[in-house]
């Protein structure tokens, strides 16, 4: 899918702004035409992209979750092409409306969705649109929903959680990307493929229609094919090729043009770096040299815009990142908005492009899981597979995490038809999953995974307070996933600390137990031959949904919510820079 462009044949008008919102719990909505417009009445401003529970926790939507119906008013561009919405995500799913007639709806949670509007909208007109979003999740989906219905049902009610979620996050509703009207060519670029290597070579394959030929330029070389049965290959090399990496995130710009009878008649462009990524034995290689994994998992979560894309946190969180000396870092648990990626593929910060799958539970795998996982999976790559900055992809995080017996007994078709699918649409990156504790070192998933990637909580929610145990459990926890002859990555370990809180002894909670958890398994991490990396969970504070094992966040952060480093941060910073 190509993003919103600017350029002599393409345009995008951003419609960020204030819309106004009207929540539905009764769901009355579509029969009392709301889609036409929601009217003046019981309905609340909102900023789009951002979320409705903390801007309007005071009108008392913290913890809604159902449909929530939002409009805004907007003049459809003069320009001659195809009108299409683009939505960066709605979380969770959405349905549109053009002047009261129904124009499309969202596919996966957290990823990107297009809605042709051409037809529904007169050029010059001023025309209301109106989105119905939810923030219930699909029952079937690879992120399995859970009500507060279910744990009444099940009676496990001290696992209750509000909202009710089935991860350790705030479940966010709203319009958290950017919505983008674009105009674009009749007939032009549909998609491309985009893949490097270090000689130099830049491989492209091109879909489009509307035209006989391609021409492509990178970094001096030009390149042209024609135009066959709706698809054009061909290959540029970059002399002197500047190879992309951390140390020097070399972009050159890509551009690629569509001709018809001599005549350009569409143009798309990125920036693009030089790199190639391979795994060889135990090691993670870039570029032909391996590589040690420093970073975090991070979060999509601000105060007052909740997931809602917030550019000047962005600006300071690749800050943070470079000045903790992090390489790269995963987006746990789900796909970040695209701006997430630009910001990664400028700052040199690797990325582990994570999948919405939290917890699968084998009890409930339902006949649609697998459609809808694979489905997930091929919009991630769909979106994401031209990032110079994507190195890998993590197709789940903590399945079995109950440990029910049904993960070790039946996952393994599950796991295999899944990998299978994400290898065959992209056999250029190594392909992993999360593995807990729980699911236990044999985990069916790592049989096809290219990196064993495990999370432990060593120290804290075992061995609490016990560093030494802690670190003998995690050598142990090496050897044996070692044993599948893959590299071994460590996706998460950290621990809560309350910033401010100090002991002059090992103590769960204070900065200083944080701080030297994280030492104790950087020090295994780096001994170990087979491992090739870590991931301090989290990169800062974040709010969870209400628990009593949370106190309003996890504060797991090295930085706090609002981005004041801990001691943690400045512990890491001396790990992975020496300084
Ligand atoms: C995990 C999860 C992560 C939690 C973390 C924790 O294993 O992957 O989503 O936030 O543990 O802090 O408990």
């Amino acid at each position: 899918m190509i993003r919103p462009q600017r350029n002599a044949y393409r345009d995008a008008v951003d419609l960020s702004g204030v819309w106004r919102v009207r929540f539905d719990p009764d769901e009355e909505g579509e029969a009392a035409g709301w889609a036409g417009g929601i009217g003046p009445d019981a309905s609340h401003d909102i900023a789009v992209p951002g979320s409705w529970n903390e801007q309007l926790a005071e009108a008392g939507y913290m913890n809604y979750v159902g449909p929530a119906w939002f409009e805004t008013r907007f003049r459809a561009p003069q320009n001659p092409g195809r009108r299409v919405l683009r939505f960066g995500s709605v979380d969770y799913l959405a349905d549109v409306w053009i002047d009261g007639r129904h124009a499309g709806a969202s596919s996966a949670p957290m990823l990107p969705f297009e809605i042709d509007v051409t037809e529904l909208t007169a050029p010059g007109a001023i025309v209301t649109l109106v989105v119905r979003v939810t923030n219930l999740l699909p029952v079937d989906g690879p992120m399995q929903r859970v009500t507060r219905e279910d744990y009444l049902r099940e009676n496990r009610r001290r696992e209750e959680y509000l909202p009710a979620v089935r991860f350790d996050f705030f479940p966010y509703g709203g319009i958290n990307r950017p919505v983008h009207l674009v105009t674009r060519p009749e007939a032009g670029i549909i998609d491309y493929r985009v893949t490097t290597a270090t000689d130099g070579r830049v491989a492209l394959c091109v879909e489009a229609e509307g035209g006989d030929k391609l021409r492509a330029t990178i970094g001096g070389a030009v390149g042209e094919a024609p135009l066959i049965d709706g698809r054009a290959e061909l290959t540029l090399t970059v002399p002197d090729p500047r190879l992309w990496s951390p140390a020097d995130p070399h972009l050159y710009e890509l551009s690629i043009e569509l001709v018809a009878a001599g005549v350009v008649v569409d143009e798309v462009g990125q920036q693009l770096g030089l790199r190639e990524v391979r795994v060889e034995g135990a090691r993670l290689l870039l570029n032909g040299t391996p590589v040690t994994l420093t970073g975090f998992g991070k979060h999509e979560d601000s105060p007052i815009r909740g997931r809602g894309l917030d550019l000047p946190l962005l600006v300071k969180d690749f800050q943070l990142l470079k000045w903790t000396g992090a390489n790269s870092v995963r987006t746990s648990h789900y796909p970040y908005a695209e701006e997430f990626y630009d910001f990664a593929d400028r700052h040199g910060i690797l990325v582990i492009d994570e999948v919405f799958s939290i917890n699968l539970d084998f009890r409930k795998v339902g006949p649609e899981t697998l459609v809808l996982h694979k489905q997930a999976v091929a919009e991630l790559i769909a979106r994401d597979r031209n990032r110079t900055c994507v190195i890998a992809w993590s197709l789940a995080n903590e399945p079995g995490y109950l440990g029910e017996p049904e993960y070790r007994d039946q996952s393994e078709p599950y796991w295999e038809a899944l990998f299978g699918h994400a290898r065959a649409l992209d056999p250029t990156r190594p392909l992993t999953h999360a593995n807990v504790a729980y699911a236990g070192i044999d985990d069916p998933a790592f049989r096809h995974a290219d990196i064993c990637t495990i999370n432990r909580y060593h120290g804290w929610y075992s061995e609490p307070g016990q560093l030494d145990r802690a670190a003998a459990a995690l050598r142990a926890d090496f050897d044996a996933a070692a044993q599948h002859g893959k590299p071994v990555f460590v996706a998460e370990f950290g621990a809560d600390a309350l910033a401010g809180a100090h002991a002059t002894y090992d103590q769960l909670f204070t900065e200083e137990y944080q701080a030297d958890l994280i030492e104790a398994y950087w020090h295994e991490i780096a001994a170990h031959p087979a491992v090739i990396g870590g991931h301090v969970w989290n990169f800062a504070d974040f709010r969870t949904a209400q628990h009593g094992r949370r106190v309003i966040f996890n504060l797991k952060g090295v930085f706090t919510r609002d981005r004041t480093p801990k001691s943690a941060a400045w512990r890491v910073r001396r790990l992975w820079t020496g300084k």
